[in-house]
């Protein structure tokens, strides 16, 4: 239920479609989604950098994995996260993330009244539009996902299971980058940072000036 996500995010534009076909990505399929993101109303788990989402009917929290050792260049421009999917390991961590906070120590998994009991609320609400493509030989996936606030970002990524490769995944999606023709060096906002800029601004400056965004 544990793995770890490597990504590297891009700006796309209709030249990155014809690109995907010259070097000749699997077109594999669009979806629509709509995520919910929880926080207290401190945001104790952004602020760590830790995620807590509820797609489609589905939780996932993403949060920080150990620094790896020495890492090439290209490496700093990805992201990565350990996913967690059962809903009773989110609940723990989360737990442990807000520890020092009044809270409840059982909560329970049939409904949504651990939300409240550990005073999360829904600080993110967003639909998004994503198109999927597989690239066979560096065993990625690239995402170009466009968000109903009018922002579009492409994103390449390796799930790693747990006690996986991560360097292997890196240097795959540095492959895939070239192959794309991506020689940006600089970060690419993601959804995420977009909505908060425009909704929680404060919030956003603050995870900001902690590196966290
Ligand atoms: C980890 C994270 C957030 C959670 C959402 O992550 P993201 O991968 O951006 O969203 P999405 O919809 O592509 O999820 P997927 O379908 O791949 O599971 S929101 C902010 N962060 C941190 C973060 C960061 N510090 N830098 C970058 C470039 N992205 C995300």
């Amino acid at each position: 239920m544990m793995s770890v996500e490597v990504e590297r995010k891009f700006l796309f534009s209709a030249d990155t479609l014809k690109k995907l076909e010259e070097i000749g990505a699997l077109c594999i399929g669009q979806t629509q989604f709509h995520d919910q993101y929880f926080d207290t109303p401190e945001f104790d788990l952004t602020l760590r950098d830790t995620w807590l989402r509820k797609r489609e009917g589905c939780w996932e929290l993403k949060c920080p994995t150990a620094p790896l050792g020495e890492q090439c260049e290209a490496a700093a421009l990805c992201t990565r996260y350990k996913e967690i999917t059962s809903l009773a390991d989110i609940q723990l961590r989360v737990q442990e993330v807000i520890k020092d906070r009044d809270t409840e120590t059982s909560a329970s998994l049939l409904d949504e009244r651990w939300l409240s009991k550990m005073n999360l609320v829904c600080f993110a609400e967003f639909t998004t539009v994503r198109r999927s493509y597989r690239l066979q030989q560096e065993g990625v996936k690239i995402d170009l996902d466009q968000a109903d606030f009018d922002y579009s970002v492409g994103e390449v990524e390796v799930i790693v299971p747990e006690g996986g490769d991560v360097q292997s995944a890196l240097e795959r999606i540095e492959q895939a980058a070239q192959k794309l023709g991506l020689n940006g060096d600089k970060r690419i906002e993601g959804k995420m940072d977009v909505y908060l800029k425009k909704h929680h601004p404060q919030h956003y400056m603050k995870l900001v000036s902690e590196h966290i965004l």
